[in-house]
């Protein structure tokens, strides 16, 4: 029986080293090893030898099936490697600019306007020392209008049209709404960190109104806020100054005139001079040459208290830029609904990436 064995592990041999794929490797694993395999054949005739003998063909039946097993496993992992090996020598990419790659005339993408100046502006403030912060998009109604001064019955809510969730509510108990201002993160911003601070958070807000050149449903804004000791309207003066004139690099127009928001007190609006008809008047500020783009102030007591912070110790300043607005007057852009619009003649003539 062992002569037997051995006869049929050396013609196993043989057979393994023609084979190259793996059902084939597989399917003469079946034929030595399976149930009814050569191995299992001879050995059924175990039964019929006497325990002196089945001593001595046991262990050399043993080694022969292990020797099979790891004869079997190191072709099939050589056939893996040179499988893995031919794909990859097939699916090669180039990924140098070949002159191919330049032939195709692929274009690039582009940054968005609003992403261009996004990123300028947290530029600037970052180097004025100011964090840049994040907040949701689904608010409630505290952090939207009561943490911010504006409680339920109060006229200012109608300011800005909002967009309710029905029959949702949070935990507080308060209704879920899309932010219609990034405000929002004012008092979110106080309640996590202590004074001394300077922020701006940008974001997409949202509100239910009529569209036109200089109105959208959905825009963005740019929230500021500066919090400590004896801040004055003189600061928040320098802040905005500073940020037009790197946005713009050059002077632009600017008017400030008293603004009523019920979580500033005094509460201001800058205008910027048109910078689509230069102050003659046009669709975009209305025939009347200017066009609301800043409004701040300076912090309302009862929202540092919404912040835990104590309004007698200290006070600081807010603004609110449309960041749309700032887009459609650094670029000329005569109808804010462009911005919107993903039409490539309009995306393709800003900076590529
Ligand atoms: C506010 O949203 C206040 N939260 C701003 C603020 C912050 C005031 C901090 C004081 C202190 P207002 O509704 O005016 O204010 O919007 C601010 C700016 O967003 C406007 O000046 C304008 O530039 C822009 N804006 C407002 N409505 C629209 C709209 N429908 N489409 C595009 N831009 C808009």
């Amino acid at each position: 029986m062992i002569d037997n064995l051995n006869k049929a592990y050396e013609s196993f041999k043989e057979e393994i080293s023609d084979l190259a794929v793996m059902p084939d490797v597989l399917n003469l694993k079946s034929t030595y090893l399976g149930k009814k395999g050569k191995i299992s054949e001879i050995l059924k005739s175990l039964k019929d030898a006497t325990p002196e003998q089945r001593k001595e063909i046991g262990p050399v039946a043993n080694k022969i099936k292990n020797d099979i097993q790891d004869i079997i496993a190191k072709k099939l992992s050589e056939i893996e490697l040179k499988e893995i090996n031919e794909k990859l020598a097939k699916n090669k990419i180039d990924i140098t600019y070949t002159d191919s790659l330049k032939a195709s005339n692929q274009k690039h993408g582009g940054l968005h306007p609003r992403t261009l100046i996004r990123q300028e502006i947290e530029d600037i403030f970052l180097s004025m020392g100011f964090e840049v912060l994040d907040g949701p998009h689904i608010e409630t109604e505290y952090y939207n209008f009561e943490a911010l001064n504006i409680p339920g019955d109060h006229p200012a809510r109608d300011m800005q049209d909002t967009f309710w969730f029905k029959d949702e509510k949070s935990e507080e108990g308060n209704k879920h709404l899309l932010r219609t201002h990034t405000s929002t993160i004012q008092v979110r911003g106080m309640q996590s960190r202590k004074p001394p601070f300077r922020f701006i958070a940008p974001g997409t807000v949202f509100r239910c109104e009529r569209t036109d050149a200089s109105h959208e449903m959905v825009f963005q804004q740019l929230e500021g806020m500066m919090v400590g000791k004896d801040i004055s309207v003189a600061n928040l003066i320098y802040f905005m100054r500073q940020t037009l004139k790197e946005i713009f690099k050059k002077d632009v127009k600017v008017r400030l005139r008293p603004g009523y928001f019920p979580f500033v007190e005094p509460g201001f609006e800058l205008d910027i001079e048109c910078q689509v008809c230069k102050g003659k008047g046009c669709s975009v500020c209305k025939q009347v040459g200017w066009v609301e783009l800043l409004p701040c102030g300076m912090v309302h007591p009862n929202v540092l208290r919404a912040g835990g912070i104590d309004p007698d110790e200290y006070n600081g300043f807010a603004f609110g830029l449309g960041l749309d607005r700032l887009v459609m007057m650094k670029y000329g852009i005569e109808d804010i609904r462009h911005l919107q619009s993903g039409d490539l003649r309009f995306n393709s003539q800003f900076k590529e990436y």
